[in-house]
């Protein structure tokens, strides 16, 4: 495919309820929206996972918007087929959300134009995945309760509970006293240390799925020593950049699940070989959340409806996020989102409210 225009666009979101993680409390999203206009004058879609700050993983919003703009798009020359953007993006090293919101932008088009929807594209077999939320570190145990009551009540088939020293065997004996038999799991985002075994370990009793990420992203010798102390499975996050991190950190019995985040591993194909490895291996995974809009969100199903996403991901409704989303709405029926049928990623933002939100608008034009 041929490509006359890449328009981009930072658009920022109120979140309806600040976000606090290990690394921090967000009030708000700002996203990186990019559409790619083919030749044949298709618009591909996709939305830069970064979040403004490089809290959760290097990449941050400008730094991507600068990478793409600099180098990233030169090396395409406006031609490209989504299945040649890694290849030919591998000489610049790092930018996996960057690279990945470029080859989804040119791989959304390019499924328009052959008629075929992602999650066809990509091997789904189910039409609606299992929806879990992620709940932040609350200002008290009470508050914690009220959130997570709201979100069992609305349907929620897994909750995952922010964890960080202090704030851990408290809270997860709490939630799981009140709800039994709920699927439970915990995310520290790196907040631990390798001396951390023995109250990492306290954590057995509560009958948790999985403990995501506790060490730092680079431990995965950590990981695997903790995996010996701690009988809950650990389940890499940040530590999984690539098909080669994933197969490393298996062999090392650092991670018994993994959290697939398209935009940390450099896009949906890349994600695809880590899914076959994960199945052959027969380690669950499942799909991860960057406070996705609808853009992202959409493929994320398409994604999460792989056989070997055998546990729910952060894939949770628009509403758990934003007031309003930029594409129709995904509403949680039961527990479960469909996963999108139409071409493409099978959504399409709303330009108006598009350009409502935009705090900064630029394109790079072929000559
Ligand atoms: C995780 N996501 O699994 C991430 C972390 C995360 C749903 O828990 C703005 C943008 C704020 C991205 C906060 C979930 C964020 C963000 C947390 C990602 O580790
Ligand atoms: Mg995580």
């Amino acid at each position: 495919m041929k490509f006359s225009k890449f328009n981009f666009r930072i658009i920022g979101l109120p979140l309806v309820r600040p976000f606090r993680t290990s690394f921090g409390t967000q009030t708000h999203r700002e996203v990186l929206i990019i559409e790619v206009v083919t030749q044949e004058n298709i618009s591909g879609w996709a939305e830069c996972v970064a979040m403004s700050e490089p809290l959760y993983s290097p990449e941050y919003v400008a730094g991507c918007l600068d990478l793409m703009k600099r180098f990233l798009i030169p090396a395409l020359n406006f031609e490209s087929s989504a299945e040649q953007v890694a290849t030919k993006l591998k000489p610049f090293l790092g930018g996996q959300m960057a690279k990945a919101a470029l080859e989804t932008a040119i791989l959304d088009a390019q499924l328009k134009k052959s008629k075929m929807s992602l999650a066809k594209y990509l091997g789904a077999n189910k039409t609606k995945v299992e929806c879990g939320v992620s709940v932040g570190i609350a200002d008290s145990i009470p508050k914690l309760i009220d959130e997570v009551s709201d979100y069992v009540e609305q349907g929620y088939r897994r909750i995952k509970l922010k964890i960080e020293p202090n704030w851990d065997y408290e809270p997860v004996k709490e939630v799981r006293n009140r709800w039994p038999e709920i699927p439970l799991q915990v995310d520290a985002n790196q907040a631990y240390s390798r001396n951390d075994g023995k109250l990492l370990a306290r954590l057995d009793e509560f009958n948790l799925l999985l403990i995501e990420q506790p060490l730092d992203e680079h431990d995965i010798l950590g990981h695997s020593q903790l995996a010996k102390i701690v009988k809950t499975p650990i389940c890499l996050d940040e530590s999984i950049i690539s098909l080669q991190s994933a197969q490393d950190a298996i062999e090392m019995q650092a991670t018994s699940v993994i959290n697939i985040k398209p935009g940390r591993v450099g896009g949906y194909i890349e994600s695809v070989k880590i899914h076959d490895l994960c199945l052959s291996k027969k380690i669950p995974v499942w799909c991860g959340g960057m406070l996705e809009t609808g853009i992202g969100r959409a493929a994320n199903l398409a994604l999460a409806a792989l056989p070997g996403f055998t546990l729910p991901g952060d894939t949770s409704a628009s509403s758990r996020y934003f007031k309003k989303d930029i594409t129709s709405p995904f509403v949680m029926n039961d527990g479960y989102l469909d996963v999108p049928n139409g071409v493409g990623i099978g959504v399409e933002p709303d330009l108006d409210y598009l350009d409502s939100i935009t705090i900064h608008k630029e394109s790079v034009v072929r000559k």
